[in-house]
């Protein structure tokens, strides 16, 4: 891992494919090797760099869970390395991130080149700083930028880097040659160490306006606690470090932290796909076709043109089509106004966008993505007509939610080159990507269509075929329980209330204003005959029968006088209290603990029938659903994850004692969570 001393210069490499984390073994490497530099007498200066393309992306987040981070602990060979006295000075190419930004700041003098991208994101995974990183970056940047990077924990270039006092230099060269030949020459810069700078002017100012601008409702404590450790910066860096040790500790134990970690690695391991072999390659996806225009059309080519590819856009009202690309062009626009993007980028973009008729100019696309209205005629309809007229290479995707995916393959001739594409709207934004594999999709087309989300910035999660495959399936018990809890007692902003202060983005009885009550109500409709052993509560019917279909009519389950805001309605709290007494329902006050927890049973029981199923490889597919898809707060990990808290027996516990209650056919326990409990076990036990 260290090249030999070349010269008076030391080269020490961080070499831990495929990142350079700072893992223990590397820690003590480098440890080792700062020793042997420092007393060798032929040395002058020390160069460190990451070896392949990166510098490092930081601690090895796996060690976190362990609690097993000495030998050498991480600030124990930072401080090594800032008080080596001879010259360290970090060369940065690529990601310089968390632990390995703070390894920088511990170098006396940084160089990068333009590759290198900043970052401490610690809090993302709802942790701080640890390794001096508090201490030491505003003593470079001034306590106000370091607090903005590091509670938030954004990315910025090597410009940036420069401009706020970050590195010392940025060479469009070769930036290890540049350290080099510093190090070796006349004008090696002296010993300057990071944690002996002043304590910056700012400090106090900055601290009280971050302390202001703390969310209220966090989950995560890691921004307030990130405050607190640049609060106690002093002339004394041992000092101020000590608090950040301890804080460190207290917050990598909370469940936030491991929530957090938990979707970190969740989102790599979904792209996993049991018992597919790296022989298996993705099909080059360049050109893309969209069948249909419409608000998830239009979102969908967004997301493609700014990923690069090439769109078609096939709809054949004209008044739609101009709609569609009116829409997708200001949507590139702006962001070029926004400074995102350059104008050469966005016209580029826009010129990528293609918009047609008919699906004849389908000829020789790589995958074509239908996203027409929810009807199987329809679909038929289309997919016949594509299957006579792309390469016998081509993709066909659909973006059904609804329908079955395999009854859609079987309308063309080779069924293994459909699969499902599953976008959230507004596509252009939700980071979900459903990917739905057909019982005859090919292998090399999921493969493709893991590595076309990727491509195109979203998660892909593959669920297998079934009534609203894993998200909606789940989604749809949840909302029977907060539909249940109407009649029983709570009111719809004390359902919604209660599941958004526990961390939901939107509480379940907004989400369905907003996606349109009339889209539930015809689901219902469709179950009284599917499933009549099922009954939803009467209440969201009664709304319906009011023409209150949602947000998108001015009213739902709420009022929206501005269009956006949804406010309580006195006519629907009567409508709810009318209706518990016409079954003959005694309300009762129903407090914001029962509410999240029977909700939150609702989705864990069917996720873990949805996994028993093998609808979901893993449960941390439908975590990663959840978090991506359905505003689950991140830091709470997913139902999946929430389950394994709480403990699947309790979980067994609690839905059993409902399953005596009020409505109790709902609470049939999911065999495996039955099986799971019994056995001692956790959900995360199945994810690996
Ligand atoms: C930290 O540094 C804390 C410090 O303050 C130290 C505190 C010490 C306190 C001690 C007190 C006593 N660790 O994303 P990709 C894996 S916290 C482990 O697919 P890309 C990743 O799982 C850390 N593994 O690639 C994947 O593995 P798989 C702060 C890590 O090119 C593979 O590498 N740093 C890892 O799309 C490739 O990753 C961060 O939060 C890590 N740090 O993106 C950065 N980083 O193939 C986190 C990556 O088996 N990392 N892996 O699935 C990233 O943001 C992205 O991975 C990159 C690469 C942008 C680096």
């Amino acid at each position: 891992m260290t090249e030999p001393h070349s010269g008076k210069v030391s080269e020490i490499v961080l070499d831990n494919p495929p990142v350079n984390a700072l893992g223990a073994a590397l820690r003590r490497h480098l440890l080792a090797s700062i020793d042997a530099a420092e007393s060798d007498p032929a040395v002058v200066a020390i160069v460190l760099r990451g070896a392949g393309t990166a510098f490092c992306a930081g601690a090895d987040i796996a060690e976190f869970a362990s609690g097993d981070m000495g030998d050498p602990s991480h600030p124990e060979l930072l401080n090594r390395i800032e008080a080596c006295a001879k010259p360290v000075i970090a060369a940065i190419t690529g990601v310089c991130l968390g632990g390995g930004l703070e390894t920088a700041l511990a170098c006396h003098y940084r160089i990068a080149d333009p590759s290198a991208r900043f970052a401490l994101p610690e809090v993302t995974l709802g942790i701080l700083p640890g390794a001096g990183g508090t201490q030491r970056l505003p003593r470079l940047t001034g306590a106000g930028e370091a607090l903005a990077l590091m509670t938030s924990g954004p990315t910025i270039n090597a410009a940036r880097a420069l401009e706020l006092g970050v590195i010392d230099r940025l060479t469009d060269g070769d930036v290890v040659a540049a350290a080099r030949a510093l190090a070796a020459g006349p004008d090696c810069p002296a010993v300057r160490r990071t944690g002996a700078l002043p304590v910056p002017a700012d400090l106090a100012d900055a601290v009280v306006d971050a302390r202001g601008r703390l969310a209220a409702r966090s989950i995560s404590q890691a921004p307030a606690r990130i405050i607190d450790c640049v609060a106690a910066i002093t002339s004394d860096f041992e000092t101020g470090s000590a608090v950040e040790a301890m804080l460190f500790n207290e917050l990598r134990t909370t469940e936030a932290a491991r929530a957090l970690q938990h979707a970190f690695f969740g989102e790599r391991k979904v792209s996993r796909i049991p018992g597919m072999g790296r022989e298996v390659k993705a099909r080059p996806i360049a050109k893309v076709g969209i069948v249909g225009g419409g608000l998830m059309g239009t979102g969908i080519a967004i997301a493609l043109l700014n990923a690069g590819l090439s769109v078609i856009v096939v709809e054949t009202r004209h008044e739609a089509r101009e709609k569609s690309w009116d829409a997708a062009s200001k949507a590139i626009l702006r962001d070029a106004a926004k400074g995102r993007i350059a104008e050469a980028v966005a016209d580029a973009r826009i010129a990528a966008l293609t918009m047609a008729e008919g699906l004849g100019v389908l000829g020789d696309v790589d995958l074509v993505i239908e996203a027409v209205f929810e009807d199987l005629a329809a679909k038929e309809q289309v997919f016949t007509a594509l299957d006579r007229i792309v390469r016998s290479d081509t993709i066909l995707a659909s973006n059904t939610s609804t329908l079955d995916l395999d009854a859609i393959a079987a309308f063309v001739a080779d069924p293994s080159r459909v699969v499902g594409l599953h976008f959230f709207s507004p596509a252009n934004i939700m980071r979900l990507l459903e990917i739905v594999r057909g019982a005859a999709t090919a292998p090399d087309v999921l493969a493709t269509a893991m590595a076309f989300a990727k491509r195109v910035g979203k998660v892909g999660v593959v669920s297998g075929v079934c009534d609203g495959f894993i998200g909606n399936r789940l989604f749809e018990e949840y909302l029977r329980l907060a539909y249940f809890l109407l009649e029983e007692g709570a009111l719809p902003q004390e359902v919604d209330g209660a599941m958004e202060r526990w961390g939901m983005a939107m509480g379940p009885l907004r989400v369905l204003d907003l996606a349109g009550q009339d889209i539930g109500w015809a689901i219902r409709k469709r179950r009284a005959v599917e499933q009549p052993d099922r009954p939803y509560s009467g209440i969201p019917d009664r709304i319906c029968e009011l023409g209150r279909f949602g947000q998108k009519v001015g009213k739902g389950v709420y009022e929206y006088p501005d269009g956006r805001t949804a406010v309580p309605d006195p006519a629907i709290d009567r409508l709810i209290v009318d209706y518990s007494q016409e079954i003959g329902v005694e309300r009762r006050a129903i407090e914001d603990a029962e509410i999240v927890d029977r909700c939150l049973l609702a989705l864990i029981n069917e996720g873990a029938r949805i996994v028993g199923e093998g609808i979901a490889y893993r449960p941390v597919d439908v975590d990663m659903i959840y978090l991506n898809g359905y505003g689950f707060a991140r830091e709470r990990g997913g139902p999946m994850f929430q389950a394994d808290e709480i403990g699947l027996a309790t979980v067994l516990e609690k839905i059993r004692a409902l399953a005596g209650g009020r409505n109790g056919w709902v609470w049939e326990p999911a065999p495996l969570l039955i099986e799971l409990a019994a056995q001692g076990k956790c959900f995360a036990d199945l994810n690996d």
